[in-house]
């Protein structure tokens, strides 16, 4: 994004527009196009009748009490959406499906790491939840308490989740693997009384303890007055009389009734913490109709879901949203059959996700760009040896995804035949905003291409003005949508201000994006990544696709560091590909390549080699943490890291600045 590019006399920008220059076209597979859950007309409904298309989809659901009005926009930025009717969203995502004689259809097919797998039906699934909301109940729970959970990725997760929904006690889930900190800074925030939480879980062929984070972050939480335990790897663990109860003990002496109540549209349905660069983590406060409305039309549209052939497979975890929306309330709602993986993709060896697509006959699968460089870097043999024929559908989520990874996803997943949906969206936006339709769109590698039917997605400049095609700028939303959030948990004034205030009357999202010829989006990373140099505006993004372009770069991460002539110098830390050795002439090569592919003020002022780079949950690149390096600081917050050491080990790793 950048106002050089606007600027048509500026080389720089005509060299950075490279991206939008990529001009291979993947048009849907004909038999997938014939048949798909959404054609092309539903742009043109939408466009017609914005409310009334999503009154329409508000119908994909049960409601207790039929809305009759659709959005309620009379003090905006605070959106009511079918504010007049009622549901309950567990009931939406298990019962129905029963009482459609569906009972015997597999929900859930688990594989934990070691190997052991379960495999829920239906009908298991609102036994297992019905029993939970008792629990519940039992424990004292109304609607409205807020419910912490802390789980790995096990079927109790999504237990957990929809029985918290079935009593309208709104659940706040904390990544398994953050902190004790994270955990009581959340519990705190949102008062909750109730944690659930497991004994552990298994990573990388291992157990590794959960209850022991809990019971250090209660220190701090004297009101949680009771947690559950569910024994998932029989490890020794403390225990708090009185306060501390077993999952199998109090859950399998429930009865396998229970009534859903109906809930008002706008009953919160969960808090969900998103970290940002700065400040305090935001609790990001999601409602019942409007949210399950478009989680369940996204995962319908998106992923043409035929819920009675296919096998869905999301490997996001439930502590990030696209767990949330596209594993438990998306899914679920549209009576999915679905994979849940509980480890890591190389435990115990590389080919784990193929061996778990071949063995269940995943036709549909959402995962992140990080995780397919990954994949990328350990070698094309290792997918090749498994028959993922199954797929016809591939999903991408987290981050722009570099042309180059788009393209092997495809080949060497996707057979060079299934179409690849790149997913726009943010905790904030609850559910899939900008992405291809798998059977309309002709896709384009890196790029997001359009707002969804029923949103409305712009690019403007630094006035609020429109770009027209082939500008940069920001990306906003200017029409209010389903499954917005409804504020920040607590704090009003930090929603307004956070969301609000860049623009009069848009949402920002934070995103800098640009338009090509055709008009379609192409995402260029947070805004707070952009880099000036020499009065340049340069994307990360741009720059970090031009070294993965390069045969020897399997990942890089590029940031801007201040310095003294340009304003600001481009760093860029690489991992290379197996084989590759780092020499001083491969980083010159490299520069090079950028230079050529980019421009040469887009040259890297140094390439850094290394073995790791510093990651979120999601599979975002924290460079914050990456800056603080290049700039010779003390490191910031490394709570939300995936790993705390591997910013050790990229300091260790590197000759201080010049
Ligand atoms: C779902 C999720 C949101 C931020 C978002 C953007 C980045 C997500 C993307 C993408 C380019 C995509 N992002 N999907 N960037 N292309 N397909 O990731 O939510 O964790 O809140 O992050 O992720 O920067 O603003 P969340």
């Amino acid at each position: 994004m950048s106002n050089a590019d606007r600027n048509t006399g500026d080389k720089a920008g005509e060299a950075l527009s490279n991206l939008l220059r990529e001009e291979r076209r993947f048009a849907p597979p004909p038999a997938l196009a014939a048949d798909a859950n959404v054609k092309a007309d539903a742009y043109d409904r939408a466009e017609a009748d914005r409310l009334g298309f999503w009154a329409e989809q508000a119908r994909r659901l049960d409601w207790a009490v039929e809305p009759q009005e659709t959005l309620d926009w009379s003090t905006p930025p605070f959106a009511k959406w079918f504010a007049d009717g009622k549901l309950n969203v567990a009931y939406n995502c298990v019962d129905r499906h029963v009482e459609a004689g569906h009972g015997d259809r597999v929900a859930i097919h688990f594989e934990g790491e070691p190997g052991d797998t379960r495999t829920l039906t239906y009908a298991d699934l609102k036994r297992e939840v019905s029993k939970a909301a008792n629990a519940l109940t039992s424990l004292g729970v109304e609607a409205g308490d807020r419910v912490a959970i802390y789980l790995p990725m096990i079927p109790e997760a999504v237990i957990s989740m929809l029985a918290c929904a079935r009593i309208g006690a709104p659940h706040s889930v904390v990544f398994g693997g953050f902190s004790a900190d994270a955990v009581s800074s959340r519990v705190t925030d949102n008062d909750a009384r109730i944690v659930i939480t497991a004994d552990g879980g298994y990573r990388r062929g291992k157990p590794s303890a959960l209850k022991p984070a809990i019971d250090e972050a209660l220190t701090s939480c004297p009101d949680v007055r009771n947690v559950l335990v569910v024994r998932r790897t029989g490890g020794d663990v403390a225990w708090t009389e009185g306060r501390d109860i077993w999952w199998h003990d109090l859950v399998d002496a429930q009865s396998e009734e229970h009534e859903p109540q109906p809930f008002d549209a706008e009953h919160p349905l969960f808090i969900l913490y998103t970290s940002g660069t700065t400040g305090k983590p935001k609790g990001i406060l999601h409602t019942s109709g409007g949210y399950l409305t478009q989680a369940s039309y996204t995962h319908h549209a998106v992923f043409d879901l035929k819920p009675e052939t296919d096998v869905y497979w999301c490997t996001a975890d439930i502590g990030w949203v696209t767990g949330h929306s596209y594993i438990t309330y998306g899914p679920l709602s549209n009576g999915a059959t679905q994979v849940m993986y509980e480890g890591t993709p190389d435990t115990p060896h590389q080919g784990r996700w193929w061996e778990i697509v071949a063995k269940y006959g995943v036709t549909i699968l959402y995962t992140a760009p990080t995780a397919i460089r990954t994949c990328m870097k350990w070698g094309d043999d290792i997918p090749a040896k498994f028959d993922l024929s199954s797929l016809r559908i591939l999903g991408s989520v987290g981050e722009p995804i570099n042309p180059e990874a788009w393209i092997w996803y495809r080949e060497h997943i996707g057979a060079g035949k299934t179409p690849i949906v790149d997913t726009w969206w943010q905790t904030e936006t609850g559910a899939i905003m900008i992405s291809p339709l798998p059977g309309v769109t002709s896709t384009k590698p890196g790029s997001a291409q359009r707002a969804l039917p029923g949103i409305s997605a712009k690019v403007v400049d630094d006035t609020a003005t429109e770009v027209g095609n082939g500008g940069g700028g920001y990306l906003v939303l200017d029409q209010p949508w389903p499954s917005m959030l409804r504020t920040i948990w607590g704090d009003d004034q930090r929603f307004k201000d956070t969301y609000w205030s860049r623009f009069e009357d848009l949402y920002f999202a934070g995103d800098g994006a640009k338009k090509d010829d055709d008009g379609d989006i192409w995402l260029l990373g947070r805004v707070d990544d952009v880099m000036l140099v020499s009065g340049h505006n340069i994307s990360t993004t741009e720059v970090e696709s031009a070294l993965v372009s390069h045969p020897k770069v399997a990942e890089s991460a590029v940031v801007g560091a201040t310095d003294a002539t340009t304003g600001q110098a481009i760093v860029a830390f690489v991992i290379l590909r197996g084989s590759a050795s780092e020499s001083a002439e491969l980083v010159a090569e490299l520069r090079e390549h950028v230079g050529k592919v980019l421009g040469p003020i887009a040259k890297p002022k140094r390439i850094l080699p290394v073995a790791e780079l510093p990651k979120t949950r999601s599979g975002k690149i924290m460079r914050r943490l990456l800056r603080d390096v290049a700039e010779n600081r003390t490191l910031g917050d490394v709570t939300t890291l995936t790993d705390s050491s591997v910013m050790d080990l990229i300091s260790s790793q590197l000759p201080s600045a010049p």
